[in-house]
């Protein structure tokens, strides 16, 4: 078992409370004296830096969430001089204004460090070509990984996102070991070397995918896995904790959240109150060593579980599962939550569906409507019309015994839904229109 830093990575769990302990001390004593922000958020939540005695006193604090940033736009929630900042990366967000996030030296040589450790649970390090397929630019994704594999000392091809076939050659003449995208846009290479006549799996060095910035399914995972010939590691991160940050290591068990870098919570996405271990809720972020943008419980709006067990890889630290959806992308319809990924999870699972959907929801009167678009595989599309209808009842039957709802299904040609080079973007609600 390889680690980038096992002296860290190994850290008895009691030591690793007791360091978080330190940590937090620091913090809530540093932004209580010098972020006018953070100042009048924890006078209001009637908290002095000595209140914060052990590690579960933490509840004592306040929440922070988007809204704290959008309203604080652009900087006014930075704790640093603009002097300090030496980047800034941005997120476009879905409504509103953009997020901006900023970093000093110290907490980009953290992040860094962060997908150092990552990386190198993946399996991977010097001698490996990684294949920076992820946004450069304003999105964290480029560059945050760019730093990472150059810190374990693999080589870095940074193609950024687009000109696919240009992509799949470079991969294949470079001998690529390793691709960082999202699985979406992994899928969308997959196919299009498929009309090239290149076979990743024979005709190219790839071993790895370290895919993420959306959820993703087990099934897709197998389809990659298997479709590919190589192994499919989740990442997660956000741009308001630095980017990418944390990947699953090699038993694909849930993501190693570093915990002397970050301090998490579960909570209830309705009330806030803390929940067990193992419970499922939103993630709640206490970024334990950020100068330039501290998070004080930030309320990221994923939902997700914790498990402190120690991995059987050796390392200590918590993991969090894979993201089940967002509080915020969590469709309501006729009452009834639904997440994308369930959506996904179902389609995957039926045979003679192909890869692509789109989940459009519209009003109907006062009766929502959910209907979900998915491409045929390329088998069942040459199939009889009647074994058509078979596999759309089929689809329609087991989204209702998942879902709880009607759901209406059309089956497209294969290659016309949407396909994306960055996050996919798989849901048009059309209610609010
Ligand atoms: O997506 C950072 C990133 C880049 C992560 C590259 C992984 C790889 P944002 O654009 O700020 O940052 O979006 C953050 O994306 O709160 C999640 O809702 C979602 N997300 C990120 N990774 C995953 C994942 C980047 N592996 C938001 N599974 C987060 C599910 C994910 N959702």
């Amino acid at each position: 078992m390889k680690y980038w830093d096992p002296a860290i990575e190994r850290i008895p769990p009691e030591e690793l409370k007791d360091l978080q302990y330190k940590l937090l001390k620091t913090l809530v004593y540093r932004l209580y004296n010098f972020s006018p922000f953070y100042r009048e958020k924890l006078k209001k939540a009637e908290v002095k830096p000595d209140d914060i005695q052990k590690l579960g006193d933490i509840t004592k604090l306040p929440f922070t969430d988007k809204r704290d940033l959008r309203d604080n736009y652009p900087d006014k929630m930075f704790n640093v001089s603009q002097t300090s900042v030496v980047r800034y990366h941005i997120s476009s967000g879905t409504s509103g204004k953009p997020i901006i996030v900023g970093y000093t030296d110290h907490d980009l040589d953290q992040w860094s460090e962060a997908l150092a450790r990552s990386l190198t649970a993946c399996g991977l390090g010097r001698g490996d070509i990684i294949q920076v397929s992820y946004g450069y630019g304003l999105f964290t994704g480029g560059l945050g990984l760019h730093y990472g594999a150059e810190r374990i000392g693999a080589s870095v091809l940074p193609t950024s996102t687009g000109n696919t076939e240009r992509q799949i050659e470079l991969m294949r003449d470079m001998r690529v070991t390793a691709i960082a995208c999202t699985p979406s846009y992994l899928l969308h290479i997959s196919e299009t070397a498929k009309k090239m006549g290149v076979s990743i799996k024979d005709d190219t060095c790839l071993k790895v995918g370290v895919l993420g910035a959306e959820p993703w399914s087990d099934k897709m995972r197998n389809k990659l896995e298997e479709g590919l010939g190589i192994k499919a590691y989740d990442i997660y991160g956000a741009s308001e904790l630095s980017g990418p940050l944390f990947t699953e290591c090699q038993e694909q068990n849930g993501f190693h959240v570093w915990g002397d870098q970050m301090l998490l919570e579960i909570v209830d996405p309705e009330t806030g109150e803390t929940l067990e271990n193992g419970e499922e809720g939103e993630l709640a972020v206490t970024t334990l060593q950020k100068e330039a943008l501290p998070l004080l419980r930030y309320r990221i709006g994923d939902i997700t579980r914790i498990d402190h067990e120690v991995c059987s890889c050796g390392r200590t630290h918590p993991r969090i599962s894979r993201i089940k959806g967002r509080t915020d992308d969590m469709l309501i319809v006729r009452g009834i939550n639904v997440f994308p990924s369930q959506i996904e999870h179902v389609l995957m699972s039926v045979d003679g569906v192909g890869n692509h959907f789109q989940i459009v929801v519209d009003r109907k009167g006062a009766l929502d409507r959910m209907l979900v678009m998915v491409e045929v595989g390329d088998k069942a599309f040459s199939d009889k019309i009647q074994d058509l209808i078979s596999l759309k009842d089929e689809v329609g039957i087991k989204l209702h015994t998942v879902l709880n709802i009607n759901v209406d299904v059309e089956l497209v040609e294969p290659g016309t839904l949407p396909r994306f080079e960055r996050k996919a973007k798989r849901v048009i609600d059309r209610r609010e229109l």
